[in-house]
């Protein structure tokens, strides 16, 4: 087992690893941004290492300085984390040279899945369903024209190097196709100096419902089941919830299988996730492979009692799993509380939290790094805190979670609780029948 790791990256993710760090009796390595020396991950890591200034280009991405501080304090494993360098190729490799463990996806791994067309091609062969579209790249808009019209209009064009919603466009007839082929290219082009393009029949009002796995060295993989992520805005999921309320025992097993299969034919080893959009008439297709650990973790840990960050240091150690896939019997929702103001289009509230309590009793969870008298710096991720509720149906855990948001203080900036607690509200999401297109059409009036 490791000795020491250190942790590369920031606020409650941070907190998150050196908590199981501690549980495992592993010395922890805090690295900070000098907006960052007030944190708690520098309060609670057994050592912490400042490695530049609040731009993160010079401090949580600056690939020399973290590899220097890991080197002077001696950790044996570095933890990326989510975001930052979690899916930096040339992180993960450097590292492995360095002899430190990277705990995450290999550098061949990372190139693979973030390569979009690569990604989809790899799952289409291992058996994965994926959706109607080009195989590979389109040479030319006159190639991308011939096979819309033959899998029938609307299209999508997608960035292979994008995700997350960047650099693709809807075609809804061949008269908007030129446009946006040339736009999406631009924008692909700048964004990440890679414009190849695909192409997809677009799936109309699909459902977001990802799949966990985890993979150990021996070849053996095992899924944890599934999380809804439909809630979202404009890409940023606001609420995820597991089991999802449209998955049948019969769709979860499926769903498992395939992500089991995409998973193996890529010798995955450690948390990973397998993104799938679900159509109206309940047909799965691969989206996306995240070789991270996300965000929304905590739900499947509330559901299925693993410590996913423990499962990820156990396997990067060597250690084998057990190999058993999870049926769920509980329930559980994530709210994300971020420093924005949704009556004002989300937009960001940094400053300094004059008031703070949290929520607390039966069922309820929280991961966070702010305490009152915080600063929060204008730099990074407007994420503050996630309240994680779970109970023995739906109905309960989302009575709960409107309790505990209630229960909620936050005061000197604005936060997503009161969009939350109408949610918590809403005849249609409590129907658990929405798309991901469900806060499109959301009412933000008067929050
Ligand atoms: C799609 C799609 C419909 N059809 N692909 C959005 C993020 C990126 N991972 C891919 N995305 C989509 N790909 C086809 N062929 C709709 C989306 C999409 C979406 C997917 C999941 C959650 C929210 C979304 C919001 C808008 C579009």
């Amino acid at each position: 087992m490791f000795k020491k790791i250190l942790i590369a990256n920031r606020g409650e993710i941070a907190l998150r690893v050196i908590r199981t760090c501690r549980e495992m009796g592993i010395q922890t390595v805090a690295v900070y941004s000098t907006a960052d020396r007030e944190s708690l991950h520098v309060r609670f890591a057994d050592e912490a290492v400042c490695i530049g200034p609040p731009a993160s280009r010079q401090s949580y991405l600056n690939i020399p300085n973290i590899i220097s501080a890991a080197e002077i304090t001696n950790a044996d494993a570095i933890h990326p984390g989510y975001g930052f360098l979690s899916e930096n190729a040339e992180f993960s490799r450097i590292c492995a040279d360095y002899g430190i463990k990277f705990i995450g996806a290999t550098a061949e791994q990372i190139n693979f899945m973030g390569d979009k067309a690569t990604a989809k091609a790899t799952m289409r062969a291992a058996g994965v369903p994926v959706i109607p579209g080009s195989e590979g790249l389109l040479d030319s808009v006159e190639q991308g024209k011939e096979l819309a019209k033959e899998i029938g209009y609307p299209v999508i064009v997608k960035a292979t190097a994008g995700g997350g919603g960047r650099g693709m466009r809807i075609i809804k007839d061949e008269s908007e196709f030129q446009k946006a082929w040339d736009d999406a290219k631009m924008e692909s082009g700048a964004a990440f100096g890679n414009d190849g393009l695909y192409l997809e029949k677009f799936v109309e009002e699909p459902r977001h419902i990802e799949i966990q796995v985890v993979g150990d060295q021996y070849g053996k993989v095992c899924h944890l089941s599934e999380r809804d992520c439909s809630i979202q805005r404009r890409h940023q999921k606001l609420v995820e919830e597991t089991p999802s309320p449209i998955v049948t025992p019969e769709l979860r097993e499926r769903m498992g299988q395939a992500a089991i299969k995409g998973a193996s034919a890529i010798n995955y080893e450690g948390a990973g996730t397998i993104e799938f959009l679900v159509d109206k008439y309940g047909e799965f297709y691969f989206m996306e492979m995240n070789t991270r650990i996300q965000v929304e973790h905590p739900i499947t840990e509330e559901v299925t009692n693993f410590d996913l960050i423990k499962e990820q240091i156990k396997v990067a150690a060597g250690e084998p799993i057990s190999g058993q896939n999870y049926t769920p019997k509980r329930y559980a929702m994530e709210c994300r509380i971020n420093a924005e103001d949704p009556a004002n289009g989300f937009r960001p509230s940094p400053g300094k939290i004059t008031q703070l309590h949290f929520p607390g009793g039966h069922g309820v969870r929280i991961d966070s790094h702010v305490y009152a008298g915080y600063t929060i710096p204008p730099n990074y991720d407007s994420m503050i805190a996630k309240i994680i509720v779970s109970g023995q149906s739906r109905e309960e855990v989302m009575t709960r979670m409107k309790r505990a948001l209630q229960e909620c203080v936050i005061e000197g900036i604005k936060t997503t609780i009161p969009f939350h607690i109408r949610l918590m509200d809403d005849p249609g999401f409590k129907s658990g029948i929405f798309t991901t297109k469900y806060l499109e059409s959301f009412d933000f009036g008067g929050l």
